[in-house]
């Protein structure tokens, strides 16, 4: 299978970091409560997320799960890894503030570098990555002093940071946008909407189908929450070699594809 652009760094991974589900997810966080996940399904989909990503050519890290931390599953928001090299981030959750320290250990041995964010809030549910910019979204996890700290180490790694709105009403920056190649966008119509994606082509979610948003890009293929036929079809009429995978019990408790993923690519690794 083949698709739209797959090069560029933003698409372009030979490795990820995910961690496994715990029984304890069944108390994650959520907005609004339509029931808890069940933790076996959970464990299925989860599986069926990394063989997702394997076919794709990337080589996963699958960590233990953390019972002490319902949402650890959701290894994306307490790091980010640019080039090869992570910044342990300090996400705003009070439940969730020790998973960047449980992390760490992991990231030092993954990764080519670890620097620390060191002040303010920053979750990595708010930002994403193209091939030169880094666009941060402020929310109740991320907050100005936070992307102040974030500016410089993004810098220093060659990317420039950009602050974009959230709309209150969103969650966290990609809950309703995600990368399909490094010139765009996928997108639900509230967040397009508010001009964040200067540059960028943006193909926007289908009425109804705003959780397809939060969609990844990898070695040429795009993993696209199932459920959102409108909105997959529309990727496959714009190039895209689409890949459905369920998320249904993620949803539960707020989270999507892009959060359960740190990807990198080892310099030598093909
Ligand atoms: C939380 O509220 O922190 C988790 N239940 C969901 C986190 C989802 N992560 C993300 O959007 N990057």
């Amino acid at each position: 299978m083949s698709g739209r652009a797959e090069r560029g760094r933003s698409v372009s991974f030979t490795h990820a970091l995910c961690r496994a589900p715990s029984s304890s997810i069944v108390e994650g966080l959520r907005a609004e409560d339509r029931g808890a996940p069940d933790a076996d399904v959970f464990r299925a989909e989860h599986a069926a997320y990394v063989a997702g990503l394997e076919a794709a050519g990337v080589a996963v890290t699958v960590l233990d799960p953390l019972e002490a931390f319902p949402d650890s599953v959701f290894v994306e928001d307490p790091a980010l890894v640019l080039d090869g090299v992570a910044i342990v981030l300090r996400p705003g959750a009070p439940s969730r503030a020790g998973e960047a320290a449980a992390l760490r250990p992991a990231l030092e041995r993954h990764c080519d570098g670890v620097l620390d964010l060191g002040r303010g809030l920053v979750d990595g549910g708010d930002i994403l990555c193209t091939d030169d910019r880094v666009l941060v979204g402020l929310s109740a996890g991320t907050d100005r002093d936070g992307v102040e700290a974030l500016t410089p180490l993004v810098d220093g790694l060659g990317y420039r940071l950009e602050l974009v709105g959230t709309p209150p009403e969103i969650l966290h920056f990609k809950t309703e946008c995600g990368l399909l190649d490094p010139e765009t966008v996928l997108a639900t119509p509230r967040l397009a909407a508010t001009g964040c994606f200067t540059g960028l082509r943006v193909i926007e979610t289908a009425t109804g189908e705003e959780a397809a948003a939060n969609a990844i890009a990898v070695n040429g293929r795009v993993l696209v929450s199932a459920g959102h036929p409108t909105t997959a079809e529309r990727l496959r009429e714009a190039g895209f070699a689409v890949v459905e995978l369920p998320t249904t019990q993620a949803a539960l408790v707020d989270g999507g594809l892009s959060c359960m993923w740190l990807r990198y690519s080892r310099r030598g690794a093909s």
